[in-house]
Formats: structure tokens, sequence, C-alpha cells
């Protein structure tokens, strides 16, 4: 069984959040770091924490309580960097058959380049952001319910860690602060979907089983748990005993051309739905969206009503999830074999002959989706210029127990790949991922009744930052990181 007290919060339960500022810090005094360490740690929630405060939370909605209850939660995680900093020997959170290939030890700006396919500035630099050209050592995430409260706990992060004084221990590289969108739009993403339906449900963790994709075991999120193995083999990398119960957590700063995107929608609607009724121009560019992503902007997946939004079979956790793109295997009618969802889980898309067997089982590549949005809602200026004026997007987070298998086979071998998902009598190439994948996008079966026809699409995800980070567990943090 799980040791919940050991785990931090944000791995399994996800931290509970309106608003959540990651700080993005280097070790400046090892010596000074490592004992004010031990003052942070008692601030990390965990996830047996968590479980408590998403109660707390329940309870004060069902009692219709006035505001919202004021809760705050904090974790900590580092990069390869960080613990070469630290001299903390993190051999075993690297898989020996990557060696200096694995993505935690080579670093994401360096993976940026040689396998996420982001665009470069100069010859080996990703075009990012430039706290993010700088080495980081480690982030420090802090969710609550109000600006206020989390701008408190970080004031009292800051001091235990002397930051900004003669006496710090860490210097902050940079910092950005997300949070959810108002009102009606709270859940959704920039571009207007719903989104954090789909995440792993967790053997042994979750309680509440809704019908969808198999339960993964615990390897695949945590290290050192059943089913992390890396590669597939049926060995476990040895971890070390510190390195348990972790998590690496691949974090992307993706900024989103929304005005861009909406005119996207508008310039190419979809004539006909896939029985041959015409549709209006708007219900065209409805269409058109769903079909990129494989949901529509309520959640409702096209692959169970691919023609028709269904808000009510979209709040429904018994039903939201429950799909495969069964029947589907050749075809796209329902659901484009590259919309955004089919690309990231393509679920029976690699279980089901024709398909060729995987190398591994769709269940070892599942990721912990934990992002945030950041910047404004569109100003009117910017929807009628049909052009982004604010920086906005999504503070992309993902756990996982490999990064290989996880975040950056998804964006590289699936995402980035226009010959994915593959059958072995593929009717048409599918394309790449349209919101993204990296490279010339393009892809097909956005015209129900049109499988074969390929549209083109400028990039409305850019990645400006981003590195890749390894959560701890408690009891790593104190025996060996603070020791
Ligand atoms: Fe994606 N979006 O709004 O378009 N994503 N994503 N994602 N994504 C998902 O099913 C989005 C990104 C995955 O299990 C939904 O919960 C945006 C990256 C995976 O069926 C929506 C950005 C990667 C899933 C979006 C972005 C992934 C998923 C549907 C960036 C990994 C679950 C909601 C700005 C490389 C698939 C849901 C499944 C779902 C959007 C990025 C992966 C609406 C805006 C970089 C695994």
């Amino acid at each position: 069984t799980l040791n919940l007290t050991n785990i931090q919060g944000d791995i399994l339960s996800g931290l509970p959040k309106k608003t959540q500022t990651y700080i993005f810090f280097d070790i400046t005094n090892v010596k000074k770091f490592r004992s004010d360490l031990r003052n942070f740690i008692p601030l990390i929630k965990t996830v047996a924490q968590v479980l408590k405060d998403r109660k707390a939370i329940d309870d004060h909605k069902k009692q219709k309580l006035p505001g919202l209850l004021p809760i705050v939660g904090v974790n900590i995680a580092f990069s390869h960097l960080g613990f070469a900093k630290l001299g903390v020997d993190d051999s075993t959170l690297v898989d020996p058959a990557l060696g200096d290939n694995d993505p935690f030890k080579s670093g994401q700006k360096k993976d940026a380049v040689t396998n996420l396919g982001d665009p470069v500035k100069s010859a080996g630099t990703p075009d990012w952001e430039a706290p993010f050209l700088q080495d980081i050592h480690g982030v420090i995430l802090i969710s609550g319910d109000s600006h206020l409260n989390v701008n408190k706990k970080r004031l009292a992060i800051e001091l235990i860690f002397g930051v900004n004084t003669p006496l710090a221990s860490i210097k902050e590289v940079t910092s950005i602060v997300g949070d959810v969108r108002p009102g009606d739009e709270s859940g959704h993403e920039h571009f207007g979907f719903l989104d954090g339906i789909s995440n792993p449900v967790v053997d042994g963790f979750d309680t509440v089983i809704n019908p969808g994709p198999k339960i993964v075991q615990q390897g695949v999120v945590l290290t050192g748990r059943p089913g992390d193995n890396g590669q597939g083999q049926t060995t476990p990398i040895p971890r070390a005993d510190w390195a348990k119960d972790g998590s690496f957590l691949a974090f992307r700063y993706l900024f989103q051309q929304v005005p861009e995107f909406n005119q996207f929608l508008k310039a190419n609607p979809i004539a006909k739905d896939g029985n041959g009724k015409v549709l209006t121009p708007e219900q065209g560019s409805d269409l058109l969206g769903a079909r990129m992503v494989g949901r529509w902007k309520s959640g409702a997946p096209i692959d169970i009503t691919p023609f028709q939004d269904d808000p009510v079979l979209a709040a429904d956790p018994k039903r939201n999830n429950d799909f495969k793109f069964e029947g589907e295997i050749n075809s796209q009618l329902r659901c484009p074999f590259a919309a955004h969802v089919r690309k990231t889980n393509p679920r029976n898309d690699l279980e089901v002959p024709p398909s060729p067997t995987p190398s591994i089982p769709v269940e070892l590549r599942r990721i912990m989706r934990r992002g945030v949005q950041f910047g404004p809602e569109v100003t009117k200026e910017e929807a009628t210029a049909g052009k982004t004026q604010h920086g906005r997007g999504l503070l992309f987070a993902a756990y996982q127990s490999s990064l290989a298998n996880g975040f950056q086979f998804l964006q590289h071998s699936w995402a980035n790949n226009q010959n994915f998902p593959p059958f072995e009598t593929q009717p048409e190439q599918p394309g790449l991922d349209p919101l993204i994948g990296q490279g010339t996008r393009a892809m097909s079966g956005l015209d129900p009744l049109n499988e074969q026809k390929v549209l083109a699409m400028p990039a409305f995800i850019i990645p400006r930052g981003g590195e890749y980070f390894f959560s701890p567990s408690l009891s790593g943090l104190k025996a060996t990181i603070a020791a």
C-alpha cells in the first residue's frame, strides 16, 4: 500500500488551486540551503493532507458557505542540475539504457532542440524566454484559493530561504503566476475547452473508478512502485531509497495564440457533418475545433458524440471518458487520427489488430496532468484583430515515473509524428497534432465526409520555456536532500 504521508500532494491528488505561483530557483549556498530546507519541509502538502483539504472544500461547498475556503499547498522539485549542485547522487533517476540522453539528465533545454522539436533561436538553443535559457536548480509550487493567501505563503518561504538578503540560500531565477479562468470558463483552457477530464486512475489509490481507460499501476506515476520499469522491462530500474515514491515533473511554458485559433476556426468551417447535414458557419467552426481537440468545448468526447455537442454527457463522469476509438481503427469519420486526445492517448488504436503491437502498452505512457492557465482573457481588441497582444497560455505540468516513456515520448513520437497512430492498412497519413505538434502542422480527417483532405495550420501553441524536475518523497527530502 501507498504511504500517502510520504508523497508530495500534487502528484496523486493535485494541489487544489484557483491560482498557482511557480518559483524557479537556483541554489546559491548549498550548506545553508540544506538547513533552510529542513525548515521548509513542514510546509509541504502531502497526498494525505491534500485529500483532507479536498474533503474540507467539498464540505464547504455542500454547506453553501460564502467564499472559498482559504487553502494553500506547497510542493518542491529539483532538476538534475539542482541535485548536482547539492552533491546528491541522482544516478538511479537516470535510465542506464539512455545514459546521457536520458531527458532528466540532459535537461529540457537540450531536449527541446534534439527531441521535442521546439523552434530554435540559434544552433542548439531553443527560442525560449531568457530565464529558461539559464540553469534552473528547482521549482517551488504554491497553489491556493487566492493571490493574497498564496503571496503570504510565498513571503514565508522567501523568509526561510533568506531570499534577497545576504543570508540567501537560493536566488529566484523567475516566477510565474497561473490563474484558473474566471466564471463559467473555470476549468477550461484558453481556447475554451474543458480540461483535466482524463488523468490516469491509479491502482490502489483512486477510490472512485469511472468507466474509461484501463487503471494504471502505481509505478506509472511513482518511482520505485510496481510498474516503474523504465523501457517496459519486467525488472524495475533499481532506485535508491530516497528516489522512491517520487515522480518526474515535466514543466512546459506554453503560449497560446487564442485570437488566431478562433480566426482559423472561423475561416475553415466544416460544410457538412458526417451524416451529410449542412452546417451553419458557426456550427462548422465548432465542429472543426472539436475535431482538432477530440472533444467539444464542453468536454464531451467526439468519439461518443461526433457531430453534436452533448453537455449532459460532458458533465457525467461515468460517461465522459468512456471511449476507445473502437470500431474506428481505420476510420476518421468520428474522430480524426491526429485529434489532440487521440494523439496523446490513442487508447484502443494501439491495442487492437490490425494496428501493429506497440513496444510497451499505452498504460505505461500515461501522464498525470496538473497544468494551470496564465495570462489575461482575450480583449475585445485582440478578438477583433484576430491577433494576440497579451501573452497567455498553459503552465503545462505533468507527472510520470519515466520522462522518456511519458511526456517526451508523447511529444516526440506521437504529437510530432505525422504517421502516428499507425495502422497496417493506413488509409491516409494522420498528420501532426494540430495543437502541440512541432514541425509543419497539417492533418487529415477534419472533414468527416472527406477524410483524405489535408488542412494545414499555423502554430497555435508556442513553447517558450520549461525544465524537467523530480519531486521527491518526504522521507527522501529529509534523509538525503536536506541532510
Ligand atoms: Fe493536452 N487543449 O485545450 O487543447 N489537452 N493540451 N497536452 N492532453 C487535453 O481529456 C491542451 C499538452 C494531453 O487521456 C484536453 O482531460 C492545451 C501537451 C493528454 O484522453 C484538452 C495544451 C501534452 C491528454 C487539451 C495542451 C498534452 C490531454 C482534453 C497546451 C503532452 C489526455 C481534456 C497549451 C505532450 C488524453 C481531457 C486522454 C487532453 C488541450 C498540451 C497531453 C482540451 C491547450 C504538451 C495526455
